[in-house]
């Protein structure tokens, strides 16, 4: 059962309960698909993915998974779409620029933020929960190894729920890239900047917040404003549910070891750090992502339905 409503029609296809949601202004959540297909392991993604859905749903918001299947941009999967995405043996991994291509030729794969973000806004959906943002690498100085995820916040206009940056990634430095690029970065009940396991990453922002109406209205500010791009809200985990520092401080080393050895380049990057960590915690560090990303569906749909009442009102 399903909807084109693009001016592409036959390049985007939105599910009949998401473009209904759009059309009455109901509360709408996106969600990637990179998490599924190159950010979790296999067999625990598709029920990971099935439950992102279910805790959108709870919290009175419609799920809008999107992906990249046969060519077709999919804004909101049906259940099968999203077993078949997550079985897959080598699905691609999809950043903004490389949807173009996968397009034409017809491919299948996992939207990373950028693509998810810019795919999401174009259908008209405002609000996006994930787990972590891509970010600037910590050797960026000499790779220029920035995710296009920074890029593609600064110019479109979305609301991006995450646990802030995996400290695979230089955080300082992606916070600075954020200023430059005008993302407003909001942080939720603190002004500590979260690193996705960890709750406190060290570094402080301006701005914390402390309930989703608020978050709306710094939404519906920016909008009156004109400001192009969009707005990262960092949502920590309770301290008593991060990953144990001690563990991760060694893991990362590793695997940011491992990294160079493996002389890996590109899009390759990101999924194997996560992955060397997620084999080495005996899958604790699996468990500690699920929450994350649940806890951002959570206030992802609180936003959503904040955003709402704010368009009633508009
Ligand atoms: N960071 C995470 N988990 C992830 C990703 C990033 O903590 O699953 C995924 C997201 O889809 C993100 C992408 O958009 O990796 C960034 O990849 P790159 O660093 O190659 O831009
Ligand atoms: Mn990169």
């Amino acid at each position: 059962m399903i909807a084109s409503v693009s001016s592409v029609q036959h390049r985007v296809v939105v599910s009949e309960t998401v473009a209904r949601a759009l059309r009455e202004r109901t509360p709408v959540v996106a969600l990637e698909s990179t998490i599924i297909t190159h950010g979790l392991p296999q067999p625990e993604n598709v029920q990971a993915a099935l439950q992102f859905e279910r805790t959108v749903a709870e919290r009175d918001a419609v799920p809008a998974t999107i992906a990249l299947l046969d060519g077709i941009v999919h804004v909101g999967l049906e259940p099968e779409q999203l077993e078949q995405l997550a079985a897959r043996e080598t699905p691609l991994k999809l950043s903004a620029r490389d949807l173009p291509v996968a397009i034409a030729q017809g491919a299948t794969g996992g939207t990373t933020v950028a693509a998810t973000a810019l795919l999401a806004s174009r259908a008209g959906i405002r609000v996006f929960a994930t787990g972590g943002i891509g970010g600037v690498h910590r050797n960026a100085a000499t790779t220029f190894d920035e995710s296009a995820d920074l890029g593609i916040l600064g110019s479109c206009r979305i609301t991006v729920v995450s646990g802030g940056v995996k400290s695979i990634l230089d955080i300082g430095a992606t916070l600075e890239r954020l200023e430059s690029l005008s993302v407003t970065v909001l942080v939720f009940g603190t002004n500590r900047f979260p690193a996705f396991w960890l709750s406190d990453s060290g570094y402080q922002v301006d701005s914390p917040v402390t309930t989703p109406e608020e978050i709306a209205q710094v939404m519906q500010a920016a909008d009156q404003l004109g400001l192009p791009g969009g707005i990262l809200v960092a949502n920590p985990l309770p301290e008593g549910t991060q990953l144990d520092p001690a563990l991760h401080d060694r893991l990362l080393a590793e695997a940011l070891d491992a990294a160079g050895e493996a002389s890996l380049r590109g899009k390759e990057i990101t999924p194997f750090l996560l992955d060397y960590i997620h084999q080495h915690t005996g899958r604790s560090s699996v468990a500690v992502n699920l929450e994350i990303v649940r806890g951002n569906c959570r206030l992802g749909a609180d936003i959503a339905r904040a955003w709402s009442a704010v368009e009633d009102g508009a």
